[in-house]
């Protein structure tokens, strides 16, 4: 623990704009917290956590008073968690607008899909009328990869809207309204019934590439698919073969192996793919600075910090 009297600074490596922004509300609502935007380090032995998106290599043997790293996104695989020392707190993105982001991405998503959305895009670009025989969203049971805070939200937003909903996590749970599953047995018994499958879990060694041709092969055939986790759930060929196939009607993207996606990529100009540039939640300046500075006093305190990551499990 710390004395929250000493002087100490966070540190903050990402978009200018956010940083100004968490700098202004440092100072107006933590004053004894030096703010510092990277790469102004100022005093390095003064640092004593680290707020980034993505961390230079070599960069935290710099910092020998660090005390926390703190993801500023929801997800910490896009740090090189090998570089982190385990003994370094390592905490996510736990704030209201991520959830209220993501709760409208995928009722967005999955609207798009029930009412076949690509299609009529299509049409579009070749002046084409012709109405299709869309399932009322109460015959659309949409499965859920990930049942955290992220895949909750989704729910909480694509029931209102009639979508029988279920869910898998790794570890059982129970969360009204949503038929629960679990382990490979549940994966399996979750697919066979999802006309749209929407993938919120972490990327981990176990859940890379889980979006492939056997899981796709799965699915109800002609489902539509949402990636809002990480591009390296996808295996992007495979998504591919299963629309040309026939298998999957559509996905709606936001994640991808490599971001921004490469100008030439074949998903740009796919019809049945629909494409936004990892927008899905974004943190927001007011909550993410308020559940940044919200965490740091209860390290100061020797309180529990909400959402540690399990660096055994990876998320
Ligand atoms: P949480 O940690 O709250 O939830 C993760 C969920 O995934 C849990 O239900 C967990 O199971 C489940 N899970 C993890 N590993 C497995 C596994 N091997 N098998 C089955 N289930 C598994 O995370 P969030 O909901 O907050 O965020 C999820 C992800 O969303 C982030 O890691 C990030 O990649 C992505 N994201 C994307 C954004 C975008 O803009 N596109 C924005 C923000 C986040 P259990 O309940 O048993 O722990
Ligand atoms: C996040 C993200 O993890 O933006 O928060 O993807």
């Amino acid at each position: 623990m710390q004395s929250s009297g000493a002087r100490r600074a966070i540190l903050y490596i990402g978009r200018t704009d956010r940083g100004e922004a968490w700098a202004r509300i440092t100072r107006a609502e933590a004053p004894d917290i030096d703010f510092r935007i990277f790469p102004d380090l100022g005093a390095l032995e003064e640092i004593a956590y680290l707020a980034a998106w993505t961390i230079p290599p070599g960069f935290l043997a710099r910092l020998p008073n660090l005390r926390v790293v703190f993801s500023v996104g929801a997800g910490v695989d896009q740090l090189d968690l090998a570089a982190i020392p385990r003994k370094l707190p390592l905490v996510r993105m736990i704030e209201p607008g991520l959830v209220t982001d993501i709760a409208s991405y995928a009722a967005m998503a999955a609207l798009i899909l029930q009412r076949r959305l690509p299609e009529y895009l299509e049409q579009a670009q070749n002046g084409v009328w012709r109405p299709l025989n869309a399932a009322p969203t109460a015959e659309t049971p949409v499965g859920l990869l990930g049942l955290g805070m992220l895949g909750q939200a989704a729910a909480a937003s694509l029931r209102p809207l009639g979508f029988p909903v279920l869910g898998w996590s790794r570890s059982p749970r129970q969360v009204p309204g949503i038929a629960c599953h679990s382990g490979r047995d549940g994966l399996a018994a979750m697919l066979a019934r999802s006309r749209i499958l929407i993938c919120l879990l972490p990327l981990t060694e176990e859940t890379h590439g889980i979006l492939d041709a056997e899981l796709f092969a799965r699915l109800p055939r002609g489902a539509g698919l949402v990636n809002l986790g990480r591009g390296g759930h996808l295996v992007e060929p495979d998504l591919l073969a299963a629309l040309d196939s026939g298998q999957l009607a559509a996905a709606v993207l936001d994640v991808f192996s490599t971001e921004p996606l490469p100008r030439g990529d074949p998903f740009w100009t796919h019809p049945r793919i629909i494409i936004t540039p990892h927008i899905g939640a974004v943190t927001t300046n007011v909550g993410g600075m308020a559940a940044l500075l919200a965490n740091i006093r209860r390290f100061e305190r020797g309180e529990k910090l909400e959402g540690e990551i399990d660096r055994a499990r990876g998320y």
